[in-house]
C-alpha cells in the first residue's frame, strides 16, 4: 500500500508532504543527530502543523523522523544554552511547549510513525500524538533525569494518563529505555509492526481515518482532551459546540436579524429537554 506524496512546503530541518487522499506527512529531517530538534526545527514544525490544521483537505497528520534509526531524540543538546535551546537569534527558548499545545488543539488525528529512538522530548512528541504505530526496532524512553531537564506538563502528565502514575514515574526518574514490545505491553503504542511494514501500516490507518466523519473525529479528540486540558480543553470543546451552533438556522437568525436591523425571532426554534 503506498500513496503519492507531493511536497507541500520547503523547509531546512523538516520535510512536509501531502497526498491526494488528504494525508499530511511531517518528517523531522536531522538523521545525523537522530532527528534531535533545534528551535528552528520546532518553528518549522509549528508552521507545517498550522498549515495541516488549516487545510480543509487534510484529514490526518503523520509525524515521523527521517530514516529508520530514530523518530526523534529530543532537544539538540549541542544548542542547549542557559535557559533553553538557542537558535539563530541567540535567544534561548522552549518552543517545544508551543508545538505540544498546537498538536493538542489540532482537531485532526495525529499518528506518530516511530522507527528507532523516540527519546526525551522526542518521546514526548509520540506521547502527545493521538496514535502511535511503532516499528519493531523502536526504542522509547526519557533521559531528563540524566541530562538535567524536565518536560513538565503534557510530557509527564499525559504519559501518566497513558501508562499510569507508577510507570510514568519509573520512566522519568530512571531514564531507562524500553523496547517496542515493552511499550506495547504498557499501552504506550497502538501497534508494533515489522520495520519494513511501518509506512504501509501507518498509511492503512491514515486512509481509514480520512474516510471517517471529520466532525465526529474532531469532537472525539476534544472530548478525550477535555479533562486533562482543564479550561483550555473546555474552551476547545465549547468552541466545537459553537462551530456546530453557527451552522444552525437558530444561530443564523440572530446574525441575520442584526444585519436586517430587526428583532430576532427565536420562538420558531425548539427548546430541547
Ligand atoms: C538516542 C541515543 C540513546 C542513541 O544512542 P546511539 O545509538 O549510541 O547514537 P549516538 O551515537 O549517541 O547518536 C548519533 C548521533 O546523534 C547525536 N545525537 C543524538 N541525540 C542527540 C541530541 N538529543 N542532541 C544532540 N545530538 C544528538 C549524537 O551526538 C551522535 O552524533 P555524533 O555521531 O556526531 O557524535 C543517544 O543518542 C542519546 O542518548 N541521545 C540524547 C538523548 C537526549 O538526552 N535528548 C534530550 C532530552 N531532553 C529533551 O528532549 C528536552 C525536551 C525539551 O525541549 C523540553 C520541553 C519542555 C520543557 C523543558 C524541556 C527541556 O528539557 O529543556
Amino acid at each position: 500500500m503506498s500513496v503519492k506524496w507531493e511536497p507541500a512546503r520547503t523547509y531546512d530541518e523538516i520535510v512536509y508532504e501531502k497526498s491526494e487522499e488528504g494525508i499530511a506527512k511531517i518528517t523531522i529531517n536531522r538523521p545525523h543527530k537522530h532527528n534531535a530538534f533545534t528551535p528552528k526545527t520546532i518553528d518549522e514544525l509549528l508552521d507545517a502543523f498550522t498549515d495541516a490544521r488549516n487545510d480543509g483537505r487534510v484529514g490526518v497528520i503523520i509525524l515521523t523522523g527521517m530514516g529508520d534509526k530514530a523518530f526523534c531524540s529530543g532537544g539538540d543538546q549541542m544548542v542547549r544554552g542557559d535557559g533553553g535551546y538557542v537558535g539563530g537569534d541567540q535567544v534561548p527558548r522552549l518552543n517545544l511547549l508551543d508545538l505540544q499545545r498546537l498538536m493538542r488543539v489540532t482537531p485532526k488525528p495525529i499518528i506518530a510513525m516511530v522507527a528507532g529512538y523516540a527519546i526525551g522530548g522526542g518521546h514526548g512528541l509520540h506521547v502527545i500524538s493521538d496514535l502511535t504505530i511503532a516499528a519493531d526496532n523502536a526504542i522509547f524512553g526519557q533521559t531528563e533525569s540524566k541530562v538535567g531537564s524536565v518536560d513538565a506538563g503534557y510530557g509527564q502528565g499525559f504519559l501518566a494518563e497513558i501508562v499510569g502514575q507508577k510507570k510514568a514515574r519509573e520512566i522519568y526518574y530512571l531514564s531507562e529505555q524500553y523496547t517496542a514490545e515493552e511499550a506495547d505491553k504498557m499501552g504506550l503504542v497502538n501497534k508494533v509492526v515489522p520495520l519494513e511494514q511501518l509506512e504501509d501500516a501507518t498509511i492503512d490507518w491514515a486512509q481509514k481515518l480520512v474516510a471517517k466523519s471529520p466532525t465526529a473525529l474532531r469532537l472525539m479528540k476534544a472530548s478525550f482532551n477535555a479533562d486533562t486540558d482543564g479550561l483550555a480543553g473546555l474552551q476547545q470543546l465549547g468552541g466545537d459546540a459553537t462551530l456546530l451552533y453557527y451552522r444552525t438556522e437558530e444561530s443564523k437568525e440572530g446574525r441575520d436579524a442584526f444585519k436586517e436591523k430587526r428583532e430576532p425571532d427565536f420562538s420558531q426554534f425548539p427548546r430541547f429537554p
